[in-house]
């Protein structure tokens, strides 16, 4: 691990100039910007620009109802400004006591409501901006925190959910969680700005020797993220992240993992500039290299990738400029190893196991469906009852769902007793188009949304459960992804059915992925409101009902069907037009 420590590599010279975010950064003093004089004005509910992407690194976003921006924007009042804060929380585990003070602040400083990401994190929405410090403090309290949970740098590293609680599982999530902290950006800011409060004369803050190993006074061109899977589940959709790290496990010890990398969901509408894709396995690596690998790797996107256009930062888009086998190269020079060859795995599952499970330690665990992750109401009442005596841990999972986890068998009947009692111990009931569903936040909130997400998610399955019951498929797993526009939050181009915002009211249509996220979807059609998606779809679910291979999942039927007939179609017709 001798080269960890090492001070970055010098950037090769910048051939175009650099984005504003880039002078930004470089004049920020590490992170600190004005952030902490703009949060002490008390004549705006906001902060400035150019704090406004500084505090992303603190993990903190500003934001605006937009429900409400006509109706300000009539009476001339401010938008109604709040912030988004997203909490670091690698693995998504925490202990009832975190989940406590979490729950407390959701009522005290944020909407009423907690939000599940598909990232595996709590988000709090609409905190004032006087609340930001108790809500900083309050996590800080339980051991907490946002630093990286946002901006250029490295985000919340995914480790799998699904709490089987094998040594394997246990020892994965372990290198997840060091790999967070050895990711961190190392300023002081986050700490001297929230906590602290040490500012120097006039409200400024000085750089008190800050250094950044990894990153460099600039930081990454770009967020960057990290997952692990342990097969069968891939549950993280580790092909979606720009380092996706899959456990090997042999001979029930963890051998180390398969690298992939370059993978990425967003993109924007008609730029074909912009594009996902999915991360390539480049070879195998084992625990003690991890570090060493994400260091390497990391360092080579910070020196590689573009820093004049922020739609073509990411690190997917540095493979594709500089080409596959120059960047691993990069990364084997700067780690100082060679990546062995790939070794077998396979993936057969994303779902979360949903119900009353036992665990491979013995103790029980109780996954919770959370549609779109949002924890309100009856959902919100039963978890702090079941946080205030609950000895293990509480697991978030990429899919926006919760488990319960390590119950004790003297325990179970008192957590039972209370999901009972708040009405949730049905997730048998729900079908697997639900089970399998997952949306973006989106409106009112979302500052990039084009069309709603969360909020329309209900109609949309309200709408196709029939149809899939119709056709005898109830319980047949599923997935479908919605977004309220291309930059793909919920991961949608790894739905077997997506619904991608376009505009108010209109979507463009996925069809065609791999239910275990080894293939993205493609475009179906271009600009579809619900309605007319649940009529294209429902001839097509009739026919996977009459017509599926045995095991067939929907995704691979659309791919051998409907998407292989329609691309034939479009080949004649262009072999038409041509001849
Ligand atoms: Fe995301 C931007 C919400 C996971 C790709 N994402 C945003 C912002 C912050 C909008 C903004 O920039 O103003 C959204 C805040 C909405 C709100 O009101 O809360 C937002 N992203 C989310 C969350 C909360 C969606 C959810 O419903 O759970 C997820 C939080 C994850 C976390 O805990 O860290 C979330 N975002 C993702 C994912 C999925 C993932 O990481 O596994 C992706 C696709 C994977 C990827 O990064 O390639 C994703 N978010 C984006 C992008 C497009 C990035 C790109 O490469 O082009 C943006 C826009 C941007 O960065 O410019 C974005
Ligand atoms: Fe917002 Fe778009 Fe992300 Fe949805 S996909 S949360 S609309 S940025």
């Amino acid at each position: 691990m001798s080269n960890i420590a090492s001070n970055p590599e010098p950037a090769p010279a910048a051939a175009k100039p650099p984005s504003a975010n880039e002078i930004l950064k470089a004049g920020s003093n590490f992170l600190r910007g004005n952030i902490a004089r703009e949060i002490a004005d008390t004549s705006t509910a906001t902060v400035s620009d150019a704090s406004s992407q500084l505090t992303k690194f603190h993990g903190l976003y500003i934001q605006d109802d937009r429900d409400l921006r006509k109706e300000r924007a009539r009476l001339k009042q401010e938008k109604a400004y709040g912030f988004m804060l997203r909490v670091r929380l690698p693995g998504g585990r925490c202990t009832p006591q975190q989940y406590l003070l979490i729950d407390r602040m959701g009522d005290e400083v944020a909407n009423g409501t907690l939000r599940l990401t598909t990232r595996q994190t709590f988000q709090f929405h609409g905190v004032a901006k006087g609340n930001l410090k108790k809500l900083i403090r309050g996590l800080h309290s339980v051991w907490l925190d946002s630093i990286a949970a946002c901006g250029d740098v490295n985000r919340n590293v995914m480790a799998p959910a699904n709490p089987e609680r094998s040594a394997v599982h246990q020892r994965v999530y372990e290198i997840a969680r060091a790999l967070s902290e050895f990711a961190l950006p190392k300023t002081r800011a986050y700490h001297e700005i929230w906590i602290e409060d040490e500012l120097a004369a006039g409200g400024e803050q000085e750089a008190k020797n800050d250094h950044e190993p990894m990153y460099g006074p600039t930081y990454l061109p770009r967020k960057f993220k990290i997952g692990f899977a342990v097969p069968p589940s891939n549950d993280t959709d580790v092909f979606s992240q720009d380092i996706g790290l899959i456990a090997i496990v042999e001979n029930n010890e963890l051998a180390g993992f398969n690298v992939a990398i370059g993978g990425g969901m967003g993109m924007s509408h008609g730029n074909a500039e912009t594009f996902p894709r999915l991360g390539d396995i480049v070879g195998f690596i084992t625990p003690d290299q991890v570090n060493q690998l994400a260091f390497a790797t990391i360092t080579t996107q910070r020196d590689y990738g573009d820093r004049s256009n922020r739609k073509r930062a990411r690190f997917k888009y540095t493979i594709e400029t500089h080409g596959l086998a120059f960047i691993k190269a990069e990364i084997e020079r700067r780690a100082g190893f060679s990546l062995a060859p790939a070794r077998p795995y396979k993936f057969t599952t994303i779902a979360d196991d949903y119900g009353w499970q036992r665990a491979a330690d013995g103790t029980w665990y109780h996954m919770l469906f959370i549609l779109s992750g949002r924890i309100k109401g009856a959902m919100r009442e039963a978890l702090r009852e079941i946080a205030q005596i609950h000895t293990g841990d509480f697991r978030l999972t990429p899919s926006q769902n919760l488990s319960i986890s390590g119950i004790t068998d003297a325990q179970r009947p008192a957590i039972e007793a209370i999901l009972e009692k708040h009405g949730l111990n049905n997730t048998a009931a729900q079908t697997g188009l639900r089970l399998n569903a997952l949306s973006c936040v989106a409106l009112p909130t979302c500052g990039l949304a084009l069309a709603e997400s969360e909020r329309a998610l209900p109609e949309i399955l309200s709408k196709l459960e029939p149809v899939f019951a119709d056709a005898g498929l109830h319980d047949d797993p599923v997935s479908i992804r919605v977004t309220g526009c291309p930059n793909g939050c919920a991961r949608p181009y790894l739905g077997e059915i997506a619904l991608v915002g376009k505009a108010p009211g209109k979507y463009a249509l996925y069809l065609g992925a791999e239910y275990t996220g080894s293939r993205l979807n493609t475009l179906h059609a271009q600009s579809l409101t619900i309605d007319e998606a649940v009529a294209q779809l429902t001839p097509i679910i009739r026919r996977y009902a009459a017509e599926r291979h045995e095991g067939e999942f929907f995704g691979d039927f659309c791919h051998r069907t409907v998407l292989a007939e329609k691309a034939a179609l479009d080949a004649a017709k262009a072999a038409a037009v041509t001849a």
